[in-house]
């Protein structure tokens, strides 16, 4: 259950957090299928509790697995599935099960629950499908499995009328199309109550393009930073692939400028990163983005886009993941809205988001890089060359090169292996119509003549093979 089932050459799932399903699947359509987008995480699907203020927050509080909040009703989900599908864009869910709502409301579907007895009819759960009450001791790795995550209701997942429902959810949406979850709180949950559930699913549905005896793609929440903590990402790696949060960590704050970038030369397993066949890989998500400086994030754009761009290029064999956000001052705001619920994303005479969404997947250096990484599949990284400091390139085989500073210019010629020509560089523009929007780079006797200063808009230069003049 780690392969992504993405179609041939495509990557990257985008994170096209707290979109409505209707937007999402105009956005396969638009654009997502033109620009080498491989799949999208959606928000949590299921009833929640209605919170006031409607911060997003309120979709990690199931009341049910009724298909019906803020996202759009299940026939709206059922058409964004069907449409991405049809475009082959994989649509992966947020699956929250390790708990249920403890804001006492009524649901987004209408149902009623009573979080201090811990009922909830709709599904139903009773007091006894939940683990006692206790806070997390984050020292404890029996207390984070069966105590109340931020004093929400633990399920017990080792019952086996637990277990069924869960199971019942999945292969519902499963059968409806989606190709995987994201699963929400995961370090929350037993390794063998997972394993128990994931190996009871459905195969995907080949109605919707998936090949006969398919499984669901599964990439676990398993923040797991430090070498000391109780609970290890190791111990969910038989069953699915794991949220790799030291790769965005480490990473954001070398491109930050707040170490070097020249010891990158030997990237993954040896910085004790998963294999990568083991990870989904991401610059930041939901989460950090509005509690951790350690990353970077759309509000400190340039080193932003330039990590990205390296994650991109990399040789490390992970799946790789991009937050596409919406602005924000406090950390609880909602989502753009009007009395209608969430506001549709619109879009500029250059395709920028509009309408409150920041849409990081839409900026040309992303989407760029997207293709770039689809283009470069399968070569080694090669050509390494360092300032020995913080300033780095590299090239992918006969296919690709990459350079980028997080401190000073950069100005000199750089071996590579890509053949000699004039090369759009697409991190400060696109090809377009056999033309350059941004800089012409020049590779010239075996080497790129790379000109990085300051005062440019982007610190990464990238050339690809399809985007040679
Ligand atoms: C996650 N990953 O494992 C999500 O990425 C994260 O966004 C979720 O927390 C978390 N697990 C639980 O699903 C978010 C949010 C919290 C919020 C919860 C539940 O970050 O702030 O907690 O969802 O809605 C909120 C309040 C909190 C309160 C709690 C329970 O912020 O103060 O705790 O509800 O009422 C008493
Ligand atoms: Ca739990």
């Amino acid at each position: 259950q780690k392969d992504p089932q993405f179609i041939d050459g495509r990557n990257t799932i985008v994170h096209l957090f707290e979109w409505k399903w209707s937007d999402v699947a105009n956005e396969c359509e638009n654009f997502l299928s033109k620009k080498s987008y491989a799949g999208v995480q959606i928000s949590p699907p299921s009833e929640n509790a209605v919170v006031e203020g409607r911060p997003w927050w309120e979709k990690y509080q199931p009341v049910s697995y009724v298909l019906n909040n803020r996202g759009g009703d299940e026939e709206a989900f059922a058409d964004m599935v069907r449409r991405c599908n049809n475009v082959g864009v994989r649509i992966y869910i947020d699956l929250v099960v390790n708990h249920m709502a403890s804001s006492t409301s009524i649901g987004t579907a209408g149902n009623t629950c009573d979080p201090s007895t811990k009922t909830y009819p709709a599904v139903p759960y009773t007091n006894e499908n939940f683990h006692p009450t206790c806070g997390v001791d984050y020292n404890d790795a029996v207390s984070i499995r069966n105590c109340e995550l931020s004093g929400l209701k633990d399920l017990n997942q080792t019952q086996d009328y637990v277990r069924t429902k869960i199971i019942e959810y999945m292969n519902h949406v499963i059968d409806l199309g989606v190709a995987g979850f994201r699963v929400d709180a995961a370090k929350h949950m037993w390794p063998d109550d997972l394993d128990y559930i994931f190996g009871s699913l459905h195969d995907l549905n080949t109605d919707h393009g998936f090949p006969s005896g398919a499984r669901a793609f599964i990439f676990q929440e398993v923040i797991d930073l430090t070498d000391t903590d109780p609970v290890r990402n190791t111990e969910y790696t038989s069953f699915g692939k794991i949220c790799e949060f030291k790769f965005g960590k480490i990473l954001g704050e070398r491109f930050a400028g707040k170490n070097t970038l020249h010891n990158l030369n030997n990237w993954g397993p040896e910085w004790g990163l998963l294999d990568g066949g083991d990870t989904v890989s991401f610059i930041d998500n939901h989460d950090d983005e509005r509690d951790d400086n350690a990353f970077l994030h759309y509000n400190d754009p340039k080193p932003y886009k330039a990590a990205i761009g390296f994650m991109l290029a990399h040789s490390y064999d992970t799946t790789t993941r991009i937050l596409s956000s919406y602005y924000f001052d406090s950390r609880d705001q909602a989502p753009p809205g009007d009395e209608n619920g969430i506001l549709s994303p619109e879009f500029d005479s250059d395709g920028n988001c509009t309408n409150g969404w920041v849409c990081q997947h839409r900026w040309a250096p992303v989407y760029n890089m997207v293709t770039f990484r689809s283009v470069v599949d399968g070569t080694d990284l090669n050509n390494w060359w360092d300032n020995g400091d913080n300033q780095i390139a590299f090239s992918r085989g006969d296919k690709g090169f990459f350079a980028v500073t997080a401190g000073g210019d950069i100005n000199t010629n750089i071996p590579t292996s890509l053949p000699d020509g004039s090369y759009c560089d697409v991190m400060s523009g696109s090809y377009e119509n056999g033309q350059c929007t941004g800089k012409i780079v020049t590779v010239s006797g075996g080497q790129v003549q790379v000109q990085l200063t300051q005062g440019q808009p982007e610190n990464a230069l990238a050339i690809h093979i399809n985007a040679k003049l």
